[in-house]
C-alpha cells in the first residue's frame, strides 16, 4: 500500500531532521505548481508499504496568514494526506497541540510526535504518552531525531494509522460556542458541502481572513459575524491543552519541582 504521509508542526520543532532520519538520502523538492516555497518529499519502505512523505513549512496555526502557513493549511486542506504527523518540541507542547487541535478539526488521521525527548530527559522531564494519548484520542510517539529513539515505532504507528477508520471531531468547544459552530455550519453546508462545514465555520467565527473572504459571497454577516469567537475559541483550546498537559508531565528531578515542570512544557499565558 502507499501511504501519503504530511509532517506538520510549529518552526524549529526538528521536522526537517525527523523528516531525513525517516527517509535517509530518497529524497527531492517538491515541484508544486505556484509555490515558491521549497518543499521537500522524500519516500520510505516500510514493512512492505511505500510511505511517501512531505515536509511541510513550519507553521504555528492552521490561521492562514503567512505563506508558510496558507501552504500547510492548503496541503492539508486539499491533497488529504492519509496521515497527518504532527510534530511538538517535548519541552514546548502547548503550541504544537494546539496545532494538532485544529488538524483534529480537519477530521485527519493525526499522530502527535513529542520530539526532542532526549533534552526532556536530560531535564528531568517524564512524558507520559499513554496519558496524552488518553485525552487527545490519537496516538502518540515519543521521538529524538539526535538519538534515533522512536523512530522505528512512528514507522510502524504510521503504517497501523493509515489503515484506522477516519476520525471525527474531537475536541468539543463549550456548549455555547458549539451552538455557534452548528448554526453557521448549516447555513454554509450547502456552499462548502457537509464534511468541510464545521471547519469553515470554525474558521469564519476565528475570522480566518482566507475563510471569510471564501464565504463572504454568501452574506453572512448579518447573521454572524466573523471573529466573532476569535478570543473564546482559542481561550478554549488553550484550556483543554493545560488540562491535558498537568495530567501528562511529571518531573523526576529533585531539583525540578512539578510546577515547573509543568512550566516548562506551558509556554502561553493566558491573561
Ligand atoms: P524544523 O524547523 O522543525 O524543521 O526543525 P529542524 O529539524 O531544522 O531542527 C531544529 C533544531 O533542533 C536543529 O538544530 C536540530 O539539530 C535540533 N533537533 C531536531 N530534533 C532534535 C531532537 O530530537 N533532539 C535534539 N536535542 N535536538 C533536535
Ligand atoms: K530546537
Ligand atoms: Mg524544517
Amino acid at each position: 500500500m502507499t501511504i501519503r504521509v504530511a509532517l506538520c508542526g510549529n518552526p524549529n520543532v526538528g521536522k526537517t531532521s525527523l523528516f531525513n532520519a525517516l527517509t535517509g538520502m530518497r529524497q527531492y523538492v517538491a515541484n508544486w505548481p505556484g509555490v515558491t516555497v521549497e518543499v521537500k518529499e522524500g519516500v520510505r519502505s516500510w514493512k512492505g508499504h511505500q510511505l511517501i512523505i512531505t515536509d511541510l513549512p513550519g507553521t504555528y496555526s492552521l490561521f492562514a496568514t503567512s505563506l508558510d502557513e496558507k501552504i500547510a493549511r492548503d496541503f492539508l486542506l486539499y491533497n488529504t494526506p492519509d496521515v497527518v504527523v504532527v510534530v511538538a518540541d517535548a519541552l514546548s507542547m502547548e503550541q504544537g497541540l494546539y496545532l494538532l487541535l485544529e488538524i483534529l478539526e480537519l477530521e485527519a488521521r493525526a499522530i502527535l510526535v513529542v520530539n526532542a525527548i532526549d533534552e526532556a530527559k536530560k531535564k528531568g522531564l517524564i512524558i507520559d504518552k499513554q496519558e496524552l494519548s488518553k485525552h487527545l484520542k490519537v496516538p502518540v510517539v515519543l521521538t529524538s531525531a539526535l538519538t534515533g529513539e522512536g523512530i522505528h515505532e512512528l514507522l510502524d504507528c504510521i503504517v497501523s494509522t493509515a489503515s484506522t477508520e477516519q476520525k471525527k471531531v474531537l475536541f468539543n468547544f463549550s456548549d455555547e460556542t458549539e451552538k455557534m459552530i452548528q448554526q453557521l455550519a448549516t447555513l454554509i453546508k450547502t456552499q462548502v458541502g457537509e464534511s468541510a462545514s464545521r471547519w469553515f465555520a470554525i474558521k469564519y467565527l476565528e475570522g480566518d481572513p482566507h475563510t471569510v473572504e471564501q464565504l463572504s459571497r454568501f452574506d453572512l454577516q448579518s447573521s454572524v459575524k466573523p471573529g466573532s469567537l476569535k478570543s473564546q475559541i482559542a481561550r478554549e483550546r488553550y484550556d483543554h491543552i493545560q488540562l491535558i498537559v498537568k495530567e501528562s508531565v511529571a518531573a523526576i528531578s529533585k531539583e525540578l519541582s512539578m510546577s515547573e515542570a509543568i512550566d516548562h512544557v506551558l509556554t502561553h499565558k493566558f491573561i
